[in-house]
């Protein structure tokens, strides 16, 4: 894998999320997992990790006696919320993950940007983690505060294999980017502890985790240290997950309300083996985070069967029950998917998380077999499900993102309450925020991946990639110049000779007519999406890829009610939507002039909260308005009056800048 540590970014564009995550998100942040956020909902992280810390400093007193396990709700409020406890747990019971995901996007910030303070300040809040680790290397505030006689009783809820994986993929970033081993020490005592408990092994629990995420984060612990365990772990961990007797069932613990009992599991990934999944089910986060370590696990060893499951359900999530957006998980019961081309707007959940999740399984899609199929759907979801998550200030963000909303319906219907029309500073389970930082902080990683010999570009963003070779580095340097809406100009330039070496260029799925200049000599062929480009490259040699960048009007397939009659406008991957903001109130009286022709639509320059962006200017329709006819009235089969107008459209992701307002995606052609 290319390590952000090896991809400068460059792009105007993205340069600047990436300088968001580090002055503002970042500071932010670390306020708020203090709690020192006026009028935020508290997180109490470092709460927990200090009780957690005095808690082993008074183990060793006379007379200590370890709590014992009551019972303890899944979230645990103060009593009095001005005075919580200092000896208390409070928060969800993965709350220990915010901290990690934080030093994790502490990581890729350093990486690119040196900071003594902010590094300190990481240095800090390890140490107090490993002071809060438990002696027999068990690390899980919930648990070591509530009671450790419950400890991995409870694998399908009670989320510690999933603070184990945030904790250790955090690890891995924080030693890539300072050296510091003391978390990946940390991490590593924790799954050897787990290693201990379950496992094939008679004696063990034959268990997985409820909440996947340490199947991909044994295998960068893997990669990091080169110790098969935690490879042999990832892969029991997925090998097990599903099997008869199911070992959800084995725990005994009474089955969730969403659990049905006809659909045992599929909440979880875990109704089947995985190798005979073929549907994208359950908690969407979840479906994810298992699917991309099962496409870790099939890379590393080269198992047929789990790369067909990969891609069937890469099929299913993508083909059936992916939002235009990239958004994923249609329902906020369970937070879950639901069946295919159930998509409606308004309802979506379609969390933060899921989008990102859904670019962690494409990237490793990529590393697996390069298909140009895969790069469209992680640029999907980035550029637009993704980034929706976090404001164009940086300052608050989204856990839920849909594609239609009418602002008084998600105050006062009780089925859209889950919908925010403005982003949030923060929240009770903020699961989203630190999960955007450290996707932006990692870019580098998802726009390049290299294998025999071959630089493979996925995503076209200004930046440059170091490869570390035996005959020396070789550096590639991106530019993108996007001033001509109608096209992006790719321009890359290789330093160093580097002898048979392939550039893979993605063909986007939204320029299929693209252009390339240079490269004389190379032997050039096209393959699922990518342009091969193999030769003897010399020192300072450029070659330039244009790539048209045309308006697209989209309809959805008939099977997805909501959007029929309606489409979508896309600008390169952009997808663009209506706001009342430009447009007035009621969006649901305007549509897309039928017959307009994408080359009608109009560019212009303009500025969303002081962020540049390009605004499409669509020829449209208002109906009029009739309100006092009744509430339904004897009418004319042909439509009503509507008059002429142009229509504003920006992009999906710059929503919600400006205060709140209605927004649409889909708009009806009248
Ligand atoms: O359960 C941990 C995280 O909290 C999930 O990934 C999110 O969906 C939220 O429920
Ligand atoms: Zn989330």
């Amino acid at each position: 894998m290319i390590s952000p540590k090896d991809v400068r970014i460059t792009d105007e564009f993205w340069q600047t999320e990436q300088e968001l995550v580090r002055t503002e998100v970042i500071p932010y942040q670390w306020e708020a997992l203090n709690d020192r956020v006026p009028g935020a909902a508290p997180s109490f992280a470092i709460h927990n990790f200090r009780a957690a810390r005095s808690l082993r400093e008074r183990s060793h007193a006379p007379g200590f006696r370890a709590p014992v396990f009551g019972n303890v709700p899944f979230e645990v409020l103060p009593e009095d919320p001005e005075h919580p406890d200092p000896e208390r747990f409070y928060g969800f019971v993965f709350q220990d993950t915010d901290l990690y995901k934080w030093i994790e996007a502490v990581a890729y910030s350093l990486m690119r940007h040196p900071d003594a303070e902010l590094q300190a300040t990481a240095d800090g809040a390890i140490r107090l983690i490993a002071e809060a680790q438990a002696e027999d290397g068990y690390l899980d505030t919930y648990y070591i505060l509530n009671g450790r006689d419950r400890t991995f009783t409870n694998l399908r809820d009670h989320h510690e294999l999933y603070c184990f994986g945030h904790l250790t993929e955090a690890a891995v970033a924080y030693h890539q980017a300072t050296g510091n081993g003391m978390l990946l020490e940390v991490a590593e005592r924790f799954a050897g502890y787990i290693a201990e408990k379950i496992g094939p092994e008679e004696g063990k629990k034959h268990g997985y985790p409820g909440h996947e995420i340490a199947e991909m984060a044994l295998v960068r612990l893997y990669e990091e240290t080169g110790k098969d365990e935690y490879l042999r772990l990832s892969r029991y961990f997925i090998d097990e997950r599903g099997k008869e007797p199911n070992w959800f069932a084995l725990e005994g613990n009474p089955p969730p309300e969403y659990e049905k009992p006809e659909i045992p599991y599929s909440y979880y990934q875990a109704h089947r083996p995985v190798r005979e999944q073929d549907e994208a089910k359950g908690h969407a986060v979840r479906a994810m985070y298992l699917y991309s370590g099962m496409a870790d696990i099939a890379r590393l060893t080269g198992d047929e069967s789990l790369k067909e499951a990969c891609r069937a359900l890469f099929r299913s999530t993508t083909r059936e029950k992916m939002y235009i957006t990239g958004g994923v998980g249609s329902t906020h019961i369970g937070e879950a998917f639901t069946f295919p081309f159930d998509l409606p707007n308004d309802l979506a959940y379609t969390e933060s998380c899921a989008a990102i999740g859904l670019c962690f399984f494409a990237r490793r899609m990529l590393e697996l077999e390069a298909r140009a199929e895969y790069a469209d759907v992680m640029e999907r979801a980035l550029y637009n499900n993704v980034l929706s998550g976090i404001a164009l200030d940086g300052k608050s963000f989204f856990y839920v993102n849909p594609l239609e909303v009418w602002p008084e319906a998600t105050h006062r219907d009780a089925r859209k309450l889950h919908v925010k029309p403005v982003r949030q500073k923060w929240f009770g389970c903020a699961c989203c925020p630190p999960n955007i930082a450290r996707l932006l902080g990692s870019l580098g990683s998802y726009a390049y991946t290299e294998r025999d010999n071959t630089l493979y570009v996925h995503l076209y963003m200004g930046s440059e990639v170091t490869l570390h070779r035996e005959s020396g580095e070789v550096r590639v340097r991106v530019a993108v110049d996007r001033e001509d809406p109608e096209r992006w100009t790719v321009r890359i330039r290789i330093y160093a000779a580097a002898k048979d070496f392939t550039l893979a260029l993605r063909i986007p799925g939204w320029s299929r007519e693209c252009v390339l200049r240079g490269a004389e000599g190379a032997e050039n062929r096209e393959e699922n999406g990518y342009i091969y480009l193999r030769k003897d490259w010399k020192d300072g040699e450029e070659i330039t890829l244009e790539l048209p960048c045309p308006v697209r009007f989209l309809r959805a397939d008939s099977r997805v009610r909501e959007d029929s009659g309606k489409i979508a406008v896309m600008h390169g991957p952009f997808v663009y939507c209506l706001e009342e903001w430009d447009n007035g109130k009621n969006l649901n009286l305007v549509s897309i002039r039928r017959g307009t022709r994408p080359e009608e639509v109009a560019f212009e320059k303009a500025e969303v909260a002081g962020r540049p962006v390009t605004v499409l200017r669509v020829p449209g329709q208002r109906e009029e308005e009739v309100t006092d006819r009744g509430l339904y009235y004897e009418a004319e089969c042909a439509g009503t009056e509507a008059g002429p107008v142009t229509l504003a459209m920006i992009p999906y992701y710059a929503w919600a800048n400006r205060g709140e307002n209605e927004m649409q995606v889909w708009t009806r052609i009248f």
